[in-house]
């Protein structure tokens, strides 16, 4: 018989607005473990500390008040020292064990067991914390942690991927707080509540700035079926009056996309819903576009980077700006709109790939544009690229996230941090205030239909110095 424990997971609180646009997704991964957790009979907690806000020391009185056997926190780089507090404050207050997961502890094991965290689980979660939770102290057995002994880390063997992602449970969205909550990204134009699906893991691309520990180079999916039972869970349970999909890459395969997609027109399942993280243009064909849109899809994002070709080669992008400007033909021929995400400041650029980049997005025409900055994540070859030869600027972990124009590095001999700044702020004026992007917005019934999201939009990364807050 499996010894039944009391498990609190909890997805701590951002240091500051991680989204300056107002976005907030249920954390999926923290679901996924809490509903692996459930299915063996564990009893489990979720605090979301992004939706309910808890001090340090309301926290420790919630966990004196609780008296979980295990807390298990989720961290990303810009949260993990939030996490770190939170854990410190747990074992005080007499927590057994402490466990943090994702992508941040994933890549830097060793320097995440700082006090108070007594383990870091490495990549994939659901069962290596099923294991882990019933390990009784014999931590050694269980692969894919790293851990403190004596003065000694151990680290134990890598956790082999799952193979059959049908075989877990849907995420446990009843723990969380009530979907309507999640608001995802008003600025443009979620329908709330929200719901995020994860339909795939692994990516078998091998882009440069990218981080890849945690799910792997193999490209792993669920069946149409599955994905289409917890869709329908999501809008007839929960509510949900949009769906994203979180996927890395969720048309790799076109076949399933188009299975998904025949599903959802024959359960009738007729529910907008979006790619906002990203399909690759070399997936966009005109017959697999149109096919989403019958399906409900009305917005796709593409992973473009870069204008300048070689670049695009340095980055092992594996794409082609011809491409780039085909997909999004064939996205608006389909009817759906398109956002293009570019990064500006990598350490292969130089002013000039920059200023090519702003000029192939205004070419390119997508819908909206969204330029970041070069960050650095922990764990890609940028990182190390970076560490190897460019000159950080921001090493505070709270610091990393992206919505927030700020330059985490230098190139010597290529470009300073001030000339960064300085094509970035430039580069949404010039995308959105050029006359097509104008006329284009002037004509879109939405543009006034969402008008204080249009304002929000304007506001926040075309007129960031206007005197008056939207938010
Ligand atoms: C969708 C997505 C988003 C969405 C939704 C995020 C959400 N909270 O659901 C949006 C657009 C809002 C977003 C925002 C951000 N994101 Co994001 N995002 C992703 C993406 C593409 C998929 C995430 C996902 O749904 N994964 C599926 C679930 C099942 O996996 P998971 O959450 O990682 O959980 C698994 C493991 O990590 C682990 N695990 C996680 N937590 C725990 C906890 C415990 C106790 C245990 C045992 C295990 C465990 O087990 C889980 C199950 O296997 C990933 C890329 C990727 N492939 O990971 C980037 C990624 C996670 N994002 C990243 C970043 C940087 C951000 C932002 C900081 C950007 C910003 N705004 O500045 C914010 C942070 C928001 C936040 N608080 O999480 C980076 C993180 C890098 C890093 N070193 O931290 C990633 C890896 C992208 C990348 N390649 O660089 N993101
Ligand atoms: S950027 Fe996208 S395509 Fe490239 S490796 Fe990462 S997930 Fe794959």
């Amino acid at each position: 018989m499996v010894l039944q424990m009391k498990i609190l997971l909890v997805n701590p609180p951002t240091e500051r607005q991680l989204f300056g646009t107002g976005g907030l997704f249920l954390p999926i991964g923290l679901g996924y473990i809490a509903a692996v957790l459930q299915r063996e009979g564990h009893e489990v907690y979720v605090d979301d500390l992004t939706i309910n806000p808890l001090s340090v020391e309301q926290f420790g009185d919630r966990v004196k008040q609780l008296a979980p056997d295990v807390i298990g926190f989720t961290a990303v780089t810009p949260t993990v020292k939030m996490a770190f507090g939170y854990a410190q404050k747990a074992k005080e207050v007499g927590c057994a064990m402490t466990v943090i997961g994702g992508p941040h502890v994933t890549a830097l094991p060793e320097e995440s067991l700082v006090p108070g965290v007594d383990v870091i689980v490495r990549g994939e979660g659901e069962v290596t914390m099923k294991e882990l939770v019933v390990s009784g102290g014999s931590l050694d057995s269980v692969k894919g942690i790293s851990f403190r002994r004596c003065d000694e880390v151990v680290h134990t063997p890598d956790r082999e991927f799952l193979t059959d992602l049908d075989s877990l449970p849907y995420p446990s969205r009843e723990l969380f707080p009530d979907m309507r909550l999640y608001k995802g990204q008003p600025v443009l134009g979620n329908r709330t509540p929200v719901g995020n699906i994860s339909t795939s893991r692994g990516c078998p691309y091998g882009c440069r700035f990218c981080f890849k520990a945690l799910f792997g180079t193999r490209f792993r999916t669920r069946s149409a079926e599955s994905i289409v039972d917890e869709w329908e869970l999501l809008v007839k349970r929960f509510g949900v009056k949009e769906i994203t999909i979180s996927d890395d890459a969720f048309t790799t395969d076109a076949k399933r996309v188009h299975q998904v997609c025949d599903l959802l027109i024959k359960r009738g399942l007729d529910i907008p819903w979006t790619c906002s993280n990203g399909i690759r243009v070399d997936t966009a064909t005109p017959e697999l576009l149109k096919h989403m849109r019958a399906a409900g899809c009305y917005r796709v994002a593409f992973g473009v980077e870069n204008g300048d070709q070689e670049v695009l080669q340095t980055i092992g992008k594996k794409i082609t700006l011809e491409q780039v400007e085909q997909a999004i033909l064939n996205a608006r021929k389909a009817g759906i709109k398109t956002t293009g995400f570019f990064m500006l400041g990598g350490p292969w650029d130089t002013l000039e790939t920059m200023e090519k980049t702003v000029k192939f997005a205004i070419k390119a025409n997508p819908d909206y544009a969204q330029f970041s900055i070069a960050t650095p994540y922990p764990g890609s070859e940028l990182y190390s690229i970076v560490r190897n030869e460019g000159r950080l600027l921001i090493s505070d972990w709270a610091c990393y996230d992206i919505y927030e124009p700020q330059v985490f590095f230098e190139m010597p001999g290529r470009f300073t941090r001030e000339e960064v700044l300085a094509v970035h702020a430039k580069a949404y004026r010039r995308f959105y205030l050029h006359p097509r992007t104008v006329a284009r917005k002037m004509s879109t019934i939405d543009t006034y239909r969402y008008l204080p999201r249009t304002v929000m939009g304007l506001k926040k990364f075309v007129f960031p110095n206007w005197p008056f807050s939207s938010e």
